[in-house]
C-alpha cells in the first residue's frame, strides 16, 4: 500500500487558536492553551495517521521581535519549520478584522511555493451573516492557490473537511512517526507541558513567558504515578504570585494539574509542585537545553 506522509506548519498571529486547532485535529491534547499569546513555546508536533497517511501538525510559537535566547530560539525554529514543511495551514480567526500580522504572515506565504491552505477559526463565536465576508477577506489575503475553510476548534465544525483537505495535500512517502503516536513530546515533556498550562491558566500578569516546568521525577506504576514537578519562575515576586497567600495558588494549580495527569495517564496520580526561583533562567542556555527547547 502506498502511504502519503508529511509535515505540515502552522502559522498565524498569537491566539488565533493555532494550539487548540493542532489538537482538534489530532484528536488529542498535544499542545497547550491559553488566552495569553506566547503559550506555546517550542513546535509541538502533533500526529494525526490514518489507513494510509499520517499528518504531522506543527503547532509554532507565535514570535515577537527577538529579545532573550529563548525568543531568538523560538523565532529561529519558527523560519526552520518552515522551511521543512510540506505544507502551511494559515490560521486567521474570524472574530477579529484582518491585520498587519495577519498580512505579514501572508506576504511570508506569498513567498513560498507550499501547498496552502487558510483555516478561519471560531467560526462559533461569529454571526452566519458575517461569515461569508470572513471568509472572502481570507480568500483576498492568502495567496490565491490556497483553499479557505470555515472551522471552529472550539466545536470541531468544519475540522473534518480541513484535515481531509491537508491530507491530500501530503506528499508520498512512508509514516514519519509510530501510528498510535499523537505528539513527538517525550512523555515528561508533555506531562510538563500539562502542568504549565495550569499554572498558566491561574496567574495573570507577566507569568506565561517567565515560567517553565521541569518533570523531575515520574515513577509509573499501573495503580498510582507519582510525578515530581519544578516550577521555574524569574522573581521572587513571580514566585509570590505562583504559591499564592498560604499556598493557594499552588493547591489550586496542582489540584487542577492532576486532574489533567490523571486523565492522560489513565492512573492515578500524586503530584508534588516546587518552585523555585533562577534568575534569568529565559537566557541561561543549559537549562533551555534540558527544557528541550531546541
Ligand atoms: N470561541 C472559540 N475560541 C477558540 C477557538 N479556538 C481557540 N479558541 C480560544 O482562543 C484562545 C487562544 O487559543 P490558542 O489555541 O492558544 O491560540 P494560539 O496562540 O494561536 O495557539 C484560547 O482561549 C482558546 O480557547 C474556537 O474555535 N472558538
Ligand atoms: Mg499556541
Amino acid at each position: 500500500m502506498s502511504t502519503h506522509a508529511g509535515f505540515v506548519a502552522l502559522a498565524g498571529r498569537p491566539n488565533v487558536g493555532k494550539s487548540t486547532l493542532t489538537n482538534a485535529l489530532v484528536g488529542a491534547k498535544v499542545a497547550i492553551v491559553s488566552d495569553r499569546p506566547q503559550t506555546t513555546r517550542r513546535a509541538i508536533r502533533g500526529v494525526a495517521t490514518g489507513p494510509d497517511w499520517q499528518l504531522v501538525l506543527v503547532d509554532l510559537p507565535g514570535v515577537q521581535r527577538p529579545r532573550d535566547a529563548l525568543t531568538e530560539r523560538m523565532a529561529s525554529s519558527v523560519e526552520r519549520e518552515l522551511t521543512d514543511a510540506d505544507a502551511v495551514l494559515f490560521v486567521l480567526n474570524a472574530t477579529e478584522r484582518i491585520g498587519a500580522g495577519d498580512r505579514r504572515i501572508a506576504a511570508r506565504l506569498a513567498a513560498t511555493t507550499l501547498p496552502i491552505a487558510v483555516a478561519v477559526n471560531k467560526v462559533d463565536r461569529l454571526p452566519r451573516e458575517r461569515e461569508a465576508q470572513a471568509l472572502l477577506d481570507a480568500a483576498a489575503l492568502a495567496p490565491e492557490r490556497a483553499e479557505v475553510f470555515p472551522v471552529s476548534a472550539r466545536t470541531g465544525t468544519g475540522v473534518k473537511p480541513l484535515l481531509e483537505h491537508l491530507v491530500s495535500l501530503l506528499p508520498d512517502g512512508p509514516f514519519l512517526y509510530e501510528p498510535d503516536q499523537r505528539t513527538d513530546l517525550s512523555e515528561r515533556a508533555h506531562l510538563a507541558e500539562l502542568i504549565r498550562e495550569q499554572v498558566l491558566r491561574r496567574t495573570f500578569q507577566e507569568i506565561p513567558h517567565a515560567v517553565g516546568v521541569v518533570v523531575e521525577e515520574l515513577d509509573s506504576r499501573p495503580e498510582l504515578t507519582r510525578i515530581e514537578g519544578l516550577i521555574w519562575v524569574e522573581t521572587a515576586s513571580q514566585k509570590a504570585i505562583v504559591v499564592g497567600h498560604a499556598g493557594h495558588m499552588i493547591k489550586a494549580i496542582g489540584t487542577a494539574a492532576r486532574r489533567e495527569l490523571e486523565r492522560e495517564l489513565a492512573t492515578r496520580v500524586y503530584l508534588a509542585l516546587r518552585v523555585d526561583v533562577r534568575r534569568r533562567w529565559r537566557t541561561d542556555d543549559a537549562l533551555l537545553d534540558r527544557l528541550g527547547l531546541d
